[in-house]
């Protein structure tokens, strides 16, 4: 049961036994998550003092290189799953290839794959504005006791046992879900603790925002183009509003507590689209169905969408159930 301010710790094991493998392995997964979140919080927040304490690329005071920010965040969610001896793998968008975990028994004995975007929406870091990290998690298929393979990391996001994201807005936030709704969790930053602030979140079955880049009008399909317009037409709750802040995870999280839909449909120029299926897609439409939302390339559901490659592409329609299926009848109709 989620109870408010009930710290993430305390709900991590009072909802331990709900987990559909409930050997513990996931809740510590999850907590090691919790905990690199909030070493990269740190450094985040330090952003804006890089003139002071100098840029990426410089060396500091102790001699030591200084790394862009989502560079030190793959790092440092590498380390921090790699040394608690619970996964197996990790992909991140970071990396070209997937990364085997033997484990220090070295006897590939660990269960679950870890697929994520360290740092989301880096180019906001410059001037700011919120980034977030995603992280998805899948127990491997492959058979336990050998190294992973790409067949682990390659599953349909319906495969997905548990998936989320961390917010570093004005408020860093953790928000997942492990198959059983969608709760957020808020970090006060003075004692480094987070405390369940939006239990049971639920996207608004209709909503009146929507999120996409219309500097990119000219090169889109033309049922989002015909969508769009829609949403710029006068009705009953139209126009909509237009709110695009260019890190998926703040447009994401902002449209799930008042109502929106995000858009990255293909265009000219990305004819796949831009967004990365396994590390941004999926996670979030993982996420969106867990509260009542709705996610699909425009014609499909994402998570039944079956990986080719690593750094696959896909366009991404994801928010409130009602919007989504109305942009998608436009894609159909067009
Ligand atoms: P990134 O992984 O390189 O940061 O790109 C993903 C980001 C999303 O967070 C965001 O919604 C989108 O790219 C913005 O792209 P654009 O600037 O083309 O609108
Ligand atoms: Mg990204």
């Amino acid at each position: 049961m989620a109870t408010k301010n009930q710290t993430l710790g305390e709900f991590i094991i009072e909802n331990q036994t709900e987990f559909k493998y409930s050997s513990g392995e996931l809740s510590r997964l999850i907590n090691s998550i919790r905990l690199a979140a909030k070493v990269v919080n740190h450094e985040v927040n330090k952003a804006g003092l890089v003139d002071i304490l100098g840029a990426a690329g410089d060396t500091n005071i102790q001699g030591e290189d200084q790394q862009k920010l989502d560079v030190y965040a793959n790092d440092i969610f590498i380390k921090t799953l790699t040394n608690r001896e619970i996964v197996c793998g990790i992909a991140s968008e970071e990396e070209d290839d997937f990364i085997t975990i033997t484990g220090r028994n070295k006897k590939n004995d660990n269960k679950y794959v870890v697929l994520m975007d360290p740092l989301d929406g880096s180019s906001n870091i410059d001037v700011n504005v919120s980034v977030g990290t995603i992280f998805s998690i899948y127990r491997r298929v492959t058979e336990a006791g050998t190294p992973v393979t790409l067949e682990d990391f390659l599953q349909p996001g319906n495969k997905q046992v548990a998936a989320g994201y961390i917010v570093y807005g004005t408020s860093t936030m953790i928000v997942y879900s492990t198959g059983h709704g969608v709760n957020g969790f808020t970090l006060n930053p003075a004692i480094g603790t987070y405390y369940l602030s939006h239990p049971n979140m639920q996207f608004p079955v209709d909503g009146k925002i929507y999120s996409v880049n219309e500097g990119n009008y000219v090169h889109f399909p033309q049922g989002v183009k015909d969508y769009i317009k829609y949403c710029q037409q006068e009705g009953e709750d139209r126009p909509y509003t237009s709110r695009y802040i260019g890190s998926l995870v703040s447009d994401f999280h902002r449209n799930m507590i008042k109502g929106g839909i995000y858009m990255y449909p293909n265009t000219a120029k990305d004819p796949k689209g831009k967004l990365r299926l396994l590390y941004e897609c999926n996670p979030m439409a993982y996420l969106a169905e867990q509260a009542g939302g709705k996610a699909s390339d425009g014609f499909k559901r994402i998570l039944d969408i079956t990986p080719t490659e690593l750094h696959q592409r896909v366009p991404f329609f994801c928010g409130s159930k009602n919007m989504v299926e109305k942009a998608e009848e436009f894609m159909q109709k067009a």
